[in-house]
């Protein structure tokens, strides 16, 4: 791993306030016996740290109460065990306590930060000389998202205003030290979250500096060689994770150009350039002579989506040639005549090599992979990264081809519609999927959501799901930047 030392300190001196906010919950007067349970509703999906407030009827406690803990999201998770869950990703991430209270009444305040909108109590045992009473609780909220900054969304559309309004709540509630991918889990900076959130963020909460401390924090922990990592963990010190994701190490580069269009910093775009660079120059060890993207059965080796059916060649191809010209623009910007030049040449070659080897002229579409596989996902990334016009967009609809299942490939599926002018398809999209959600009950958007499967999980099972996760916000910046009043 690398570190310099510059950028850390740079990243250090733009660490936010987090705002705090307290919200409570109702208990119940009923009282509860061995084997009772209450659910509390804080009414809102908080990200903070809760105190629980208990008494007690009957006699004088003689045994401690012991009790199970369970805060969700969505309060369908509170029917899900976790003892059914035997998935590839840890079953620790599932934010369920057990705790013993051996003085009552009593306040107990919880240590961790949890993300959740419902807390379940539940008496695992208890004496029978005594009755536990559930008085309330209380959360100590934290982001820092700053509410006086909010722009306001100016349409007519109440249902378009719900949705932008549960999009600003999921930005907020994970707008925290950086942008978390999600509160619940994982809990850290993502490369392809931060990109979305910072458009997100670019267009409500404005906190460019934000933006910034976490292209610094990634420039400033780095894989050998200077890679970008696809994500960083931020304690007990920030250290970039092992974890390298073609796709993620290459969106550095537009996320600093947005950044930059955004901000008209200068000084931070000249900086971080060469960072920038160096995921371009790293790239090419992917290429084979022709400029054709190796395909590879790695896993997470390129990310685009979490349909674990999908071949990643073609999308890999797209995003290159994406990132590509925003380095052209970055170049640009900054006179570098030199890679300015090299830039265009390598487009043009990559391009034709998309166009020769993934193409396939009989179907009209592009297919990837050993087994020509068709799918969404490459489609929409030949569409952003220049290779053709939004036909293959409509011939994919009538053809067998795998689908997508986050809301992250979906806000890339309505870019790629606004760039080919399909602005009124775009929109119908994004009412539908994320309107689908909130017709769902969601008050925030979830990491994972298809419309043909409410079970999807790429993790082998929902309990483990995040349901307030960053790169779902997207509708706060299409219906801000493309469909406000
Ligand atoms: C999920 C993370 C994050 C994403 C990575 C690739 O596990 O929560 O959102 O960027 O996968």
């Amino acid at each position: 791993m690398e570190r310099n030392e510059t950028f850390l300190q740079k990243a250090e001196e733009l660490k936010p306030t987090l705002h705090t906010r307290r919200v409570s919950a109702l208990g119940s007067k009923t009282p509860l016996k061995k084997g009772g349970s209450l659910t509390l509703d804080f009414g809102e999906h908080l990200v903070g740290t809760v105190t629980i407030r208990l008494a007690f009827v009957g006699s004088h406690p003689d045994a401690p109460a012991w009790l199970r803990l369970k805060f969700a999201e969505r309060e369908q998770e509170l029917s899900e065990n976790v003892e059914d869950y035997h998935g590839w990703i840890s079953a620790s991430w599932v934010q369920q306590e057990q705790i013993h209270v051996d003085v009552l009444p009593c306040e107990v305040r919880l240590e961790r930060r949890y993300a959740f909108r419902y807390v379940q109590l539940e008496v695992l045992d208890i004496s029978g000389k005594y009755d536990l009473v559930v008085k309330g609780a209380d959360c100590e909220a934290v982001s820092s998202a700053d509410e006086a900054a909010l722009l306001p969304y100016e349409t007519e559309d109440a249902f378009l205003r719900q949705i932008d309004a549960v999009a600003c709540k999921t930005l907020h509630e994970c707008m925290q030290l950086v942008f978390e991918d999600g509160p619940k889990r994982d809990r850290r900076l993502w490369m392809g979250d931060l990109r979305l959130q910072a458009l997100a963020n670019y267009q409500s909460y404005r906190n460019h500096d934000l933006v910034k401390r976490c292209l610094y924090l990634f420039a400033g922990s780095t894989l050998p060689g200077g890679r970008v990592g696809a994500g960083l963990f931020l304690e007990p010190e920030i250290e970039v994770d092992d974890t390298a994701m073609f796709d993620y190490s290459l969106l550095y580069v537009p996320t600093l150009l947005d950044y930059y269009e955004t901000t008209g910093d200068r000084e931070t775009l000249t900086e971080l350039w060469p960072t920038a660079w160096r995921q371009i120059e790293l790239a090419q060890d992917h290429f084979d002579g022709r400029g054709l993207v190796r395909d590879s059965d790695v896993r997470g080796w390129c990310f685009v989506d979490w349909n674990l059916a999908l071949n990643k060649q073609a999308g890999a191809q797209g995003i290159y040639l994406y990132c590509l010209r925003a380095a052209e623009k970055i170049a640009e910007i900054l006179d570098d005549a030199e890679k300015s030049a090299w830039i265009k040449a390598d487009y043009e070659k990559k391009k034709r090599a998309a166009l020769d080897g993934l193409y396939d002229a009989a179907q009209g579409l592009f297919v990837s992979g050993a087994e020509k596989q068709v799918s969404w996902a490459s489609q929409i990334w030949m569409v952003l990264g220049g290779v053709c016009g939004g036909d293959v967009l409509h011939r994919v609809e009538k053809a067998e081809a795998v689908t997508m299942v986050t809301p992250y490939l979906y806000h890339h599926y309505v870019q790629a519609l606004l760039d080919v002018g399909e602005k009124e398809k775009a929109l119908q999209v994004l009412t539908e999927y994320w309107g689908g959600m909130v017709k769902e009950g969601a008050d925030t958007f979830w990491e994972l959501y298809d419309p043909a499967d409410p079970n999807a999980s790429p993790y082998g099972g929902t309990i483990v799901n995040s349901y307030c996760h960053a790169w779902s916000c997207a509708p706060a910046y299409f219906l801000r930047k493309y469909f406000s009043k």
